[in-house]
């Protein structure tokens, strides 16, 4: 297991790579370009470049997070042929710079949505909020431009100002999309990457869709086990694999998230883990909180458990973190409350390890 933290880079990021370096146990980043418009080929120059950037540091960069899918593929247009090959050589560049993992998702049109990304908590710190009845009462454009607006400066994942224009149009052209048409769609991209996964030796790592449950009457498919099992048949290499995001899966109190760990842990089909943890106001409603099982519903014993008991030799990242210590970062991606997060995890595994080899 290697313990990595996200970072952005090209200085779109208020923690650097020497603070990240001094985190106890941490190996490498989960790294990204968020530079290159979707689609693009990430060029060979560019990855060397931000490699040797991370390494200088004394940090791996065997994860990326996120390589985008052109909404093309997603909505299965003749043109999405073109990004599939251009993924695909992106794939291949990744591969010679060292990295092993990428962390994508298959979200249609709007990515992560949360309804504030700085809500007071008790304690006088600040975290991301969901409450369901504020953002489906907005349309997705009024969402975007205020989570853009209220993002304290820096680019939010998913959010790019460039793709709030189009998406009005894509959230018209999903409404008539059938699910069996989306699944298809996923496999198209799958049947057409995976090979090249396997060849170049790149492990894909979907990340569920979150919050895992419908918005905007468009499809979510990757929201619970029995979607994640119709996910991984579409395509049985173990190239095909999963970011288990306990967070974004946790935010629905049905999904079992030891259970889930456990199940595709022992698949060989987990190859990068998001542990953090939510505190519910009701089954729809959550706050963002800190890592420790005692301050959210989820048990992070039991999780980190399932998960070591697989024999789990992938990346885990802590995920989101508050605003604490008067920090002012970007919206989740501080960097005390992920130190905090990160040991804590570390400090769960080390036990957990030890105990079971006494
Ligand atoms: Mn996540």
């Amino acid at each position: 297991m290697k313990m990595i933290f996200r970072w952005f880079p090209y200085g779109d990021d208020s923690v650097t790579l020497e603070q990240i370096k001094q985190i106890p146990g941490m190996t490498g980043v989960a790294a990204c370009m968020p530079k290159i418009p979707v689609g693009e080929v990430w060029g060979l120059e560019a990855c060397q470049a931000l490699r040797d950037e991370i390494n200088k540091a004394g940090l791996e960069m065997e994860v990326i997070e996120s390589v985008n899918i052109h909404e093309d593929i997603k909505k299965g247009l003749k043109t999405r042929d073109k990004y599939i090959e251009n993924y695909i050589e992106t794939i291949k560049n990744l591969s010679l710079v060292g990295v092993k993992c990428i962390c994508y998702n298959f979200m249609p049109v709007i990515d992560w949505a949360r309804s504030e990304l700085f809500h007071p908590l008790s304690d006088g710190s600040f975290g991301m909020a969901y409450r369901h009845d504020d953002v489906v009462k907005l349309d997705p454009t009024t969402i975007a431009d205020s989570m853009v607006s209220n993002s304290g400066g820096y680019s939010l994942p998913g959010w790019e100002p460039e793709r709030i224009p189009q998406m009005a149009l894509d959230m018209e052209f999903y409404q008539s999309m059938s699910t069996e048409e989306y699944w298809s769609n996923m496999k198209y991209f799958l049947d057409a990457i995976i090979p090249y996964a396997e060849k170049y030796d790149v492990k894909m790592a979907i990340h569920p869709d979150d919050p895992p449950w419908p918005l905007f009457n468009l499809p979510k498919v990757i929201t619970n086990a029995e979607n994640i099992r119709t996910f991984l048949a579409l395509n049985n290499s173990k190239y095909n694999g999963l970011t288990l995001c306990t967070g974004s899966l946790g935010s629905n109190l049905d999904n079992d998230i030891p259970a889930i760990m456990k199940e595709f842990g022992d698949m060989g089909r987990i190859h990068f883990a998001h542990i953090r943890n939510v505190k519910h106001l009701s089954p729809k409603d959550f706050d963002e909180s800190a890592h420790l099982s005692q301050c959210g519903d989820l048990d992070m014993f039991e999780i980190v458990k399932a998960l070591h008991s697989t024999g789990f030799d992938g990346y885990i990242r802590p995920d989101h973190g508050r605003m604490i210590w008067g920090e002012k970062a970007r919206a989740g991606y501080g960097l005390y409350d992920r130190a905090l997060g990160a040991n804590y995890l570390l400090g769960l595994w080390e036990a957990i390890d030890k105990m079971s080899k006494s």
